[in-house]
This record gives structure tokens, sequence and C-alpha cells, in this order.
């Protein structure tokens, strides 16, 4: 028999985080570990005959073992078909856009995103659905419960796919369909932003720097801003995806990509800067001399969007992440237009640009994204910035400084404790929320606090609820400190504490972030004993 039945134990780790399920390589690789979690989705999953699958990944290690058993497993299942990115490679927005363009029931992103890569690595897998977007919670929480008692896989004992190759294989009935791992992205970016005029820049003589942190976004990078739009050679660096992202850390902040940030403060530095993550969904960009946070990134993009093609009938409305900072409200506010606060996650954004109340998204994470895909697109941000340069002629710093003094600057930085032991770190939460109800209307280190709650959210189209997903502090001048636990790990528990100020004077609108937050910082400390708690002095990243 070709398909084939196997006896398994279930596993009991497979929780989904933030974004799907995130592991050391060396777990995925224990014995029927990745089959029971694809077998897991598989059997919560309607039939799937006549439906389409797309699978692909940021070609970190273990992604091409991962595809073929993918593959077999696909086949035992019963799809049509299966699109696979050539050599195994989609980033995260294009197996969104595949997803879309060929009305596929579903993709598998293989990816472990800004995670190191490598034996010793992270690997990750993700479900999205048919509007190319992360599962929603009861679909994540569906398969967690059946990978914890499965006892069989199904799959195919068919021959390895030749991934390399463009073209139609059969596996078990099954149509294989290895396509262009670019083309489908590139087309759609073609029908968004004015490509001409982006043309026109790049011949006049801007300069572009694009690290592509060795993962997945190179090739897309090099493809459409080198090879269809001009950029120089050479304007896109790191651009071939490596396995163990040539030790790179692929985490597109200042910290991370250090060499970017190098070039774009030297003497002789480009006109802007970029960087995309592991499996490109994030973006950075720098303008030269000036970083630009995401936060603001997201404002501007929303305050300017009538001069990009595609958004030239103007916005329905943004949504960000709860910890976002409030410079997209503000803007969303002059334009009219409503903004949605969300949870952290992609996920939580799906609906809202399914029923359009919504056209742009983003997080404080170096996340940027449209209504074009139901994923955050780093490309896509890039491009969006360059046709903004290109149609209003100012400068990235321009375009910010412009947003500060129409709205104020909000002062922001993340501050990340790294690789807590989680019972520590659960300890801490649970301090925190003990004490919430006991803040609001005192004051603590000379700040004011307003507000203090555990973040909860009912999706304003389905009305699902999602509990505990923040704790915040709000002060009566619209300051905010945020502390939640990262979803995205693999070692111990990660603490992220969101600073936010706004700061309306312009004059001290240069002020260094650290320095003009450093109040909230001390809040932050008496508030949950960070130091005490995790034997930390200083957070391990701070962006
Ligand atoms: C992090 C970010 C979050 C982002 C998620 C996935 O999650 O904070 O904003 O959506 O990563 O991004 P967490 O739970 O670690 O804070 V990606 O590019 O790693 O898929
Ligand atoms: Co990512």
């Amino acid at each position: 028999m070709p398909i084939q039945t196997l006896p398994t134990s279930p596993f009991h780790d497979q929780r989904p985080g933030t974004s799907g399920l995130r592991k050391k390589v060396t777990v995925f690789a224990q014995k029927h570990y990745l089959e029971n979690f694809v077998q897991a989705l598989f059997d919560v999953l309607p039939d799937a005959s006549g439906l389409t699958l797309v699978v692909g990944g940021d070609g970190r290690y273990y992604n091409r073992v991962a595809v073929q058993t993918i593959l077999r497993m696909a086949a035992a299942k019963g799809y049509a078909r299966v699109l696979v990115g050539q050599g195994g490679i989609l980033s995260t927005p294009a197996v969104s856009a595949v997803i879309r363009a060929y009305g596929a029931s579903g993709g598998i992103v293989l990816s472990a995103s800004h995670n190191p890569g490598g034996p010793d690595g992270d690997f990750g897998i993700k479900y999205n659905i048919g509007n190319g977007g992360p599962a929603p919670e009861k679909v994540t929480e569906a398969i967690f419960a059946r990978s914890k008692e499965l006892h069989e896989i199904r799959i195919s004992d068919g021959a390895d796919i030749a991934l390399d190759v463009l073209g139609d294989t059969l596996l078990d009935g099954m149509q294989v369909s290895v396509i262009d791992s670019v083309a489908t992205y590139a087309e759609l970016m073609r029908t968004l932003f004015d490509f001409d005029a982006i043309r026109k820049l790049f011949a006049s003589g801007f300069r572009l720097r694009y690290d592509a942190m060795n993962a997945v976004g190179g090739p897309y990078a090099k493809a459409i801003l080198e090879g269809e739009l001009g950029a120089p050679a050479g304007s896109v660096v790191n651009a071939v995806p490596l396995e163990d992202f040539g030790g790179l850390h692929p985490d597109p902040n200042p910290v991370n990509a250090e060499d970017l940030i190098g070039h774009m403060f030297a003497p002789d530095a480009p006109d802007m800067g970029a960087a995309s993550d592991g499996d490109a969904d994030r973006n950075m960009v720098v303008g030269r001399n000036f970083v630009v946070s995401p936060s603001d990134s997201l404002a501007v993009l929303a305050a300017h969007a009538k001069l990009v093609p595609g958004y030239a009938k103007g916005l329905a409305g943004v949504a960000r992440s709860m910890p976002t900072s409030t410079a997209a409200d503000r803007v969303a506010k002059s334009l009219g237009i409503p903004c949605f606060e969300t949870p952290t996650g992609w996920k939580f954004f799906g609906n809202l640009l399914d029923a359009d109340k919504v056209t742009l998204c983003g997080e404080e994470s170096y996340g940027t994204g449209s209504n074009h895909v139901r994923e955050k697109d780093g490309l896509w941000a890039v491009l969006f910035w360059i046709n903004l340069v290109a149609a209003s002629g100012k400068t990235v710093e321009a375009l910010v400084r412009e947003l500060w003094t129409e709205h104020g600057r909000c002062v922001y930085s993340r501050h990340d404790y790294e690789a807590i032991p989680t019972d520590k770190a659960d300890t801490l939460m649970a301090g925190l929320r003990a004490s919430l109800s006991s803040l609001p209307g005192t004051t603590v280190g000379g700040c004011a606090i307003a507000l203090a709650d555990d973040f909860a959210y009912t999706d304003p189209v389905d009305g699902s609820v999602s509990q505990k997903q923040g704790v915040r502090v709000i002060l009566t001048d619209g300051s905010r400190v945020v502390f939640r636990l990262s979803g995205t790990g693999t070692e111990g528990a990660t603490l992220r504490v969101y600073l936010e100020r706004h700061e309306p004077d312009a004059s001290r609108h240069d002020m260094e972030a650290q320095t003009a937050l450093k109040p909230l910082v001390d809040l932050a400390e008496t508030l949950a004993h960070i130091r005490a708690l995790t034997g930390m002095e200083q957070p391990s990243v701070m962006t």
C-alpha cells in the first residue's frame, strides 16, 4: 500500500504560540514530532478532496526535510494539489499571496521567523487558512487538543519530490506543483505601487541598502528592487537564504541589524536602509542617520497612503497591536477613520481585514501590512516607503519629522528580558496581575496612574474573546507601560516591557528615547520587581 498508517504516541508540548509552533530543531527532529503536529492539523481540517494546499518555508535548516514529509502526509490526507515554492522556499507574505491568488484552502508556513536557525537553532510550523492569514485561536487550540491524543499518522511512502525543478509531479494521485517562489508575489506588488515612479527615483540616483539578513527576503528583494525597479546591483545585501542565516540573527532591529545601522550612519550613507527578518514578514526602515520606529512607520504609511496607487481611495481604518504606540491612533483620528487595538500577533487582524474594517495594520515588533495579503509583509512596507519618497519628494527623516510636528512624538521603546526561568516569569506576571485593582488613582514614584488592567479583546467581527493579553498601566497623561510574556521564544521565558510617552513639545523631539522614558522604566521596576525576580540588572535587548 502506498499510503501507510503508522502507530505513534502523542506529544503534549505542541501548544501554539503567538505565531504557530516554534521549537528547537532538536525537538522537531524527534521521531514523528513534525508528523504529530501535521496529523493533528489534518485531523482537525475537513475532507481535502478537490482542495489545494500551499507549502513553503524560509529555507532554514530542516525546511527541505519538513516539506517532503508534509507532501507525503498531504497525499495521504487526499489533497488534490499542493503548491510548493521552488526549493521549498516561500516567504510568509508570499504563502499568503499564493493561497489567495490560487484560491487554495490553506497553507503551511515553515518558519521560526526572527528566531536563529541552524542545527542548534529553531524551527517552526504554522497553518494559514483560506483568507491567507494565520489560523484563528479556535483552530490553533483544536490542533493543540488533537496533538495530545492522536495515536496514528497517515503518510505516503512515495519518493522525494525534486523541489528545485519547476513543474508538476504526481504523488499518490496528488498533483505537486513546484512554483516560482517570487512570481505571484511580484505580480501583486505591481498592482499596488507606482513602479514607474520608483524606477525614475532609482534612475535619478536614489540609493538604497536592503539587508535581507541571509534569509528568505533576499530572492524577493533582488528580483523586484534590482531586477525590476532598477536599483543598482548590490543594493540588496545578504541576499542568499542560508540554512543558518550565516550566523546572523534575522530579526531586523537596530541591535541585530547592526551592520545596516553602521552603513546608514556613515558619512556616505545611502538615502534609505531597510532589512527584513527570517521569513520576510518584518521590516525595518532607516533613513540617513535616522532610525524609524515601527510604530511611527505605520503612522506615516497611514498618513500618506493616498499617494500610493493601491491605497489611492483612502483607508477604511487602521489597526495596531495593543503594545504598539498610539501614533497610528492620532493619524487615524485626523483622517476621520477608526483605529482598532488588538492583541499581539497577526492572527487578530484577519477578521478586521476580511470585513474591510481596516486597510493597514502594524505592530511595534517591526511588522506592517495591509489588506493585500493576510500576513505582515516586509518588502511591501519597504516598497511603500520608497513609493512615498518618490511621490512626495521628501526624505525618510522628513516624513517622520512631519508626523511628529503634526501629532507630537510617541517616544517608544521595548525592553526584553530573555531566557528567564519560566517560574520566575510567571511569578512576576502573577504579582503584577494581583496588584492591578489597587493601582488606578494612585501615584507611584511621581507617576499618576489612571488605568491598570489585563488587556482583553473582543473581536468586533465574530465576537470571540481573548483574555490575558498583557498587563497595561496607563498614566493620566496617556503614557503607558505594558508587560507581557513572549509567545515565540524557545528558551525559558522572555519578558517584554513596552514603554510609551507622548511628547508634544517639538524642542524635545530629539531627546534620547531611553532618557525620555526613564521615569517609566523606574515605574516598571517598582511595579514588577524585575531585577529582584529575574536577577537581571539590564534588559537583554532594548529596541
Ligand atoms: C513576537 C512579536 C509579535 C509578532 C510575533 C510574530 O511575538 O512581539 O508582535 O507578531 O513575534 O512575528 P512575541 O509573542 O514573542 O512577543 V514573526 O515575524 O516572529 O512571525
Ligand atoms: Co517573521
